[in-house]
């Protein structure tokens, strides 16, 4: 009998909607064998360079180039990931292609259109699940909001549209799952994850989606 591979499993959404606490007790949950990435991962040499990015206002590259190291810097995964699957490990991600592509997409400059921003993410390994967290009550107050680039609210609801036109795009009914965290509580969207998460099927053991 062939071993099944891991689960890929993806907590995407907008600033502040509990994505990181989410992965972390997701993680806690499925216990043993499982990894927690986190995108951008800013440990990486390419990491770096998006950190100093997003934290220093005055740090200057053109934003086609800071799209392709956010790429880049999931390019440096892939294999990572691919790895962990086959052992059997559980993959949790924090962020992905859809945050690469609707914040890029997002900043309405000419020629970085939708399909521009995803070109480069095509072949990369699409998650068995993706769940995006939607919460519709605007809720500023998260200590530190505000302090890196992106973080404001007109710039955020530009975002949300993009995800939308990309889930559209990318036929992804079959394998996304949108959440409504409104007013619930960290424990109440953690039991409506852990119950879609246990929903999914078990893939077969070399087979894999990509991001086509
Ligand atoms: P965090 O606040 O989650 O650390 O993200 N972003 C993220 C992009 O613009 N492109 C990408 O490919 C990814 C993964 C979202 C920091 C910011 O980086 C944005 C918010
Ligand atoms: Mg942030």
């Amino acid at each position: 009998m062939s071993k099944n591979r891991g689960k890929l499993i993806l907590i995407e959404g907008l600033d502040r909607t509990g994505k990181s606490t989410q992965c972390e007790l997701l993680r806690q949950q499925f216990g043993e064998s499982t990894t927690l990435l986190k995108f951008p991962d800013r440990s990486t040499a390419i990491g770096q360079q998006i950190n100093q990015y997003l934290t220093d206002p005055s740090y200057k590259l053109p934003d086609q180039a800071v799209h392709l190291l956010f790429s880049a810097n999931r390019w440096e995964r892939n294999d990572y990931i691919r790895n962990k699957l086959l052992m059997g490990d559980n993959v949790i991600m924090d962020r992905y292609v859809y945050s690469g592509v609707a914040y890029s997409a997002a900043k309405g400059i000419e020629g970085m259109d939708l399909e521009w921003c995803y070109s480069c993410d095509r072949g990369l390994v699409r998650p068995d699940l993706t769940l995006f967290l939607v919460n519709h009550e605007s809720n500023d107050t998260r200590e530190g909001f505000g302090e890196e680039r992106y973080e404001n609210n007109s710039f955020q609801e530009k975002v949300r549209e993009q995800f939308y036109k990309l889930f559209e795009k990318l036929d992804s009914q079959n394998d996304l799952v949108i959440v409504d965290v409104t007013g619930c509580t960290i424990d109440q969207v953690s039991k409506k994850i852990w119950t879609i998460v246990q929903d999914t099927k078990q893939i077969p053991s070399t087979t894999f989606k990509l991001f086509e």
